[in-house]
C-alpha cells in the first residue's frame, strides 16, 4: 500500500493511503536515511510504502519511504546538534506573524526566509491579530510589510477575530500542500478553525495573555482542506499542515559563504563585489554594502544578515 504520512508522534504515525484509509504506522527496525542525521527520520507529508500487521486492525509497518521533492529543516528544539524536519513534499510555507501577544521578533521572521530559500519553497507573511493593531503596530506592520513586499514576498494582514483578510488567504490554499508555522500562540490553529470551521482544532483559550508559549498544539499534522462548493470536483482542494509553535528556528547546514544567496535582494548582486568569496562585512569594494547605503538594501535586513552571519559555526 502507498500512504501519506498526515501525523508523526515520534514512534507512531497515522498514514493515509491512496483510498483514503487512514493507519496506525512505525518503522521497523533502524531505519536510515542517506546523509541526514535527524530526531525524525520521517515527517508529516512524506510518502510511504506500508503493509499491513498481522492479526492488527488498521495496524501497518512503514517499509520504505518515497525520494522527496522537499522538505524544511530546523535545528531540533532538543539536541542543537541535530536536525529535525518539520515537513515534507510542500508547495509554499506561511508563517503566522503577530506584532503583540506575542510579538515576531525580526529575526525569528528572517531566519525562516532563509531556511525556505534554501530548501526552494515561496514563503508568504501572515501579520495575524490585526484587531490588536494601535498606532505604534500600525506603523510597523506597514514598514515590515513595505519592506518584505520590496524584495518580492507575499503579505497579508489578518485578524482571525474579525475576520479581515481570511478570503483571500482561503484562495491561496487552494490546490497546495502549505505549511503554516509561527510561534506559540499566534493563532495557527484558530487561524485553520476560521476558515474550515469542521476542523475543530483544539486553541489556546484563557482569559488573559501571559505572553509565554502554552504550545497547544503538540505534534504536526496535515489536514485535507474541504471542497469548496465552488470548486470543480476533480480539483484537489489541498493540504495544510499545522505545526507546533517555535520558539527559536535554528538554521541548519547553511554555510557563512551562502547565506547571501538566500537573501533575494543580495542574491542579485552576486558577482559584483570586487572579492568572489566577499561576506559582506568588513571587505572593500563590496557591491552588498554599497546598495545597504544607497537605501537599495533595507538596514534592517542587512542588520539581520550580519547576526544570522554571526551565529554560523564556521567550517575547518
Ligand atoms: N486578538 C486576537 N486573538 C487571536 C487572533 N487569532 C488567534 N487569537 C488568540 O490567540 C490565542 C492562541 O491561538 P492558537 O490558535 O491556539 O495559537 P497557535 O499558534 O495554534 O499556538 P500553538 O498551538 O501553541 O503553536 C487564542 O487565545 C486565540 O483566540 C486574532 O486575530 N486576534
Ligand atoms: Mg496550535
Ligand atoms: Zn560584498
Amino acid at each position: 500500500m502507498t500512504g501519506k504520512i498526515y501525523k508523526s508522534t515520534g514512534s507512531w504515525y497515522v498514514v493515509k493511503t491512496t483510498d483514503g484509509e487512514l493507519w496506525d504506522a512505525r518503522l521497523k527496525g533502524v531505519f536510515k536515511l542517506d546523509g541526514i542525521t535527524s530526531t525524525n527520520p520521517l515527517a508529516v507529508g512524506d510518502d510511504v510504502e506500508l503493509e499491513p500487521e498481522p492479526g492488527e486492525a488498521r495496524t501497518a509497518v512503514i517499509t520504505e519511504i518515497h525520494d522527496r521533492r522537499n522538505y524544511i529543516n530546523r535545528q531540533s528544539p532538543s539536541h542543537r546538534l541535530q536536525h529535525h524536519i518539520v515537513a515534507a513534499n510542500i508547495d509554499q510555507s506561511l508563517l503566522l506573524v503577530t506584532l503583540k501577544e506575542p510579538r515576531t521578533s525580526q529575526g525569528f521572521i528572517d531566519r525562516w526566509l532563509v531556511t525556505c530559500e534554501a530548501y526552494h519553497v515561496p514563503a508568504i507573511l501572515l501579520f495575524n491579530k490585526a484587531d490588536l493593531y494601535r498606532a505604534k503596530e500600525e506603523e510597523k506592520f506597514a514598514a515590515f510589510r513595505d519592506m518584505y513586499s520590496a524584495i518580492g514576498y507575499r503579505v497579508f494582514r489578518l485578524s482571525v477575530r474579525t475576520g479581515e483578510g481570511l478570503d483571500v488567504v482561503k484562495a491561496l490554499l487552494q490546490g497546495k500542500v502549505s505549511l503554516l508555522s509561527g510561534h506559540s500562540g499566534v493563532g495557527k490553529s484558530s487561524f485553520l478553525n476560521a476558515l474550515f470551521p469542521a476542523m475543530n482544532l483544539k486553541t489556546h483559550e484563557v482569559s488573559g495573555w501571559s505572553g509565554k508559549g502554552i504550545h497547544t498544539t503538540t505534534f504536526a499534522e496535515m489536514f485535507d482542506l474541504p471542497a469548496e462548493a465552488s470548486a470543480k470536483a476533480a480539483a484537489p482542494a489541498g493540504r495544510i499542515i499545522d505545526t507546533p509553535g517555535m520558539r527559536e528556528f535554528g538554521l541548519v547546514d547553511i554555510s557563512k559563504q551562502e547565506l547571501s544567496g538566500y537573501f533575494p535582494e543580495m542574491r542579485v548582486l552576486a558577482g559584483e563585489c570586487q572579492f568572489n568569496n566577499c561576506l559582506h562585512v568588513e571587505e572593500p569594494g563590496c557591491a552588498v554594502k554599497k546598495a545597504v547605503e544607497d537605501g537599495r538594501i533595507h538596514p534592517e535586513r542587512y542588520i539581520s544578515y550580519c547576526h544570522i552571519l554571526g551565529s554560523i559555526e564556521p567550517v575547518y
